[in-house]
């Protein structure tokens, strides 16, 4: 006679993994690309891609970093404003990639010069508006500073694609700095801002919302609602970089 399933067990995929580890796993294999400094040097590709947007210093490389459990891959840069390139990442196992991440230039850097700033805004809303791969995007967002003008106008431009549905989570960073009661309004006020869209608590210091963001991202690669990574057909092209030792 077989033993009956524990409850939390019903989640679990026949090798035993739940959902979370899976995801965690699945992040961990993200490794570098390439870096395009506009769109039209980007790759075509046909794997979905889940991009990352914010202004410098909000917590973006730190949270890619911590979401793929690794300390470089996205460079934590010390000079906000100066990574002006779309890099991205693969994940997947080696050789049958399944998705790519896309790391975008940070906004709102006061010291940049105007003339970079409008550049970089016609590269963002450029990618943003006809990627057409992209299916989900991350917005960072410090909740100190709360959703800003510049995010505004990003949530303006992406607002069309999220209706014909591309996904969208908002993580409210460096969640460790915040007590309950402040988080519990940031929280609240970019619900509002985000217009429906899914918002979360973040922390790379605490590793609060890993598991929450690893696992929406992984379902947002994998739409056909499967337990483990989907198997990748043989015809997919092989996309992997020189760089990508
Ligand atoms: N306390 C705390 N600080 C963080 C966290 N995430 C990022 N930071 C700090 O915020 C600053 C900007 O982070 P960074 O990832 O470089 O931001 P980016 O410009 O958006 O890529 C750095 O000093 C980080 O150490 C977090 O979860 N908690
Ligand atoms: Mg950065």
């Amino acid at each position: 006679m077989t033993t009956p399933r524990a409850p939390h067990a019903t989640q679990a995929t026949a090798d035993g993994k739940t959902p979370a580890v899976i995801a965690s796993g699945w992040m961990h294999t993200a490794r570098f690309l390439t870096t395009a400094p506009q769109l039209q040097h980007l790759p075509n590709l046909e794997l979905p891609e889940i991009a990352f947007v914010g202004r410098s210093n909000a917590g973006k490389s730190t949270c890619i970093n911590t979401l793929t459990q690794q300390k470089q891959l996205a460079y934590a840069s010390k000079k906000p404003g100066r990574t002006q390139h779309i890099n991205l990442f693969s994940l997947g196992k080696q050789g049958v990639p399944d998705a790519v991440l896309a790391d975008l230039p940070g906004y709102g850097y006061a010291a940049v010069p105007k003339q970079d700033k409008i550049r970089w805004q016609q590269v963002m809303a450029n990618y943003l508006v006809t990627r057409q791969n992209l299916v989900g995007i991350v917005l960072l967002c410090d909740p100190r500073h709360g959703l800003t003008e510049l995010d505004e106008i990003l949530l303006d431009v992406i607002r069309p694609r999220v209706e014909a549905g591309l996904k969208f989570l908002v993580l409210l960073t460096k969640a460790d700095k915040l007590t309950r009661a402040e988080a519990a309004k940031a929280l609240s006020i970019a619900r509002l801002q985000a217009g429906g869209g899914e918002v979360k608590l973040f922390s790379a210091l605490k590793k609060q919302g890993v598991d929450e963001a690893s696992q929406l991202l992984w379902q947002w690669a994998h739409p056909r609602g499967a337990t483990s990574p989907m198997p990748t057909s043989p015809e997919t092209p092989a996309i992997e970089s020189k760089n990508d030792a």
